[in-house]
């Protein structure tokens, strides 16, 4: 049975489908609306959301929240990301930062697995970076045509192809860690190993 990323967005399933596809790993895009609890971490968040789903699901699934955590502005938006985007924007967000010398800011994502009746299993990572002084690049969704990913030469994330930000992203690391870990479990299942 395929792996399902239970998203409503369809960029981060071309993202993480990349990944999949990478480790010759199934995955299905499943956009059943969820439950995002209010939480201080995305830890917390997707522990809900996966218990949430898996039980509509049928099969092993996951879900995955992610933020922007500036450092100038103490972490926020962080788990408020989605709210701070559709209100403010990203323009909103430069101006925040106006003048501001620390421009630096770490995306998170947080990946919740689970199976119907199982427990939730849950891998982290971040993308360390800076804000850019002003948008650049036309591709990517969100906050991508103002992050530049440590190591990226300068590129917003919004100028990279899918492949090269997944080699740097948060999304990219937290759903290659599931990916291997599922591969992993299903053939130590099947008897494989
Ligand atoms: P889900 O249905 O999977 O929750 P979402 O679009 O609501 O999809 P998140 O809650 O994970 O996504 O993300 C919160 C916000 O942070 C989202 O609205 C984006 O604007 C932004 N964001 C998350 N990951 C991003 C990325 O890789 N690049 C740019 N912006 C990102």
């Amino acid at each position: 049975m395929a792996l399902a990323f239970v998203t409503s967005n369809k960029h981060k399933f071309e993202e993480a489908a990349e990944i999949a596809k990478r480790h010759g790993v199934d995955i299905v895009h499943r956009a059943v609306p969820y439950a995002e609890i209010q939480a201080d971490t995305l830890e917390e968040i997707v522990i809900h959301g996966a218990q949430e789903v898996s039980a509509s699901a049928g099969g092993p699934c996951f879900v995955e929240d992610a933020g922007l955590f500036i450092d100038a502005l103490k972490g926020f938006p962080g788990p408020y990301s989605k709210f701070v985007f559709l209100t403010i924007g990203n323009a909103g967000v430069l101006k925040l930062l106006e003048g501001e010398k620390n421009r630096k800011a770490e995306f998170r994502s947080a990946v919740g697995y689970c199976e119907p009746g199982g427990k939730p299993v849950v891998f982290s990572a971040k993308c360390v970076g800076k804000i850019s002084a002003e948008p650049q690049g036309k591709g990517g969704f969100g906050f991508d045509p103002i992050f530049l990913s440590d190591g990226g030469e300068g590129k917003t994330f919004a100028e990279m192809t899918t492949e090269l930000k997944n080699k740097f992203s948060h999304r990219g690391k937290a759903v290659e860690a599931v990916v291997k870990w599922y591969k992993e479990e299903k053939s130590l299942k099947s008897g494989k190993k």
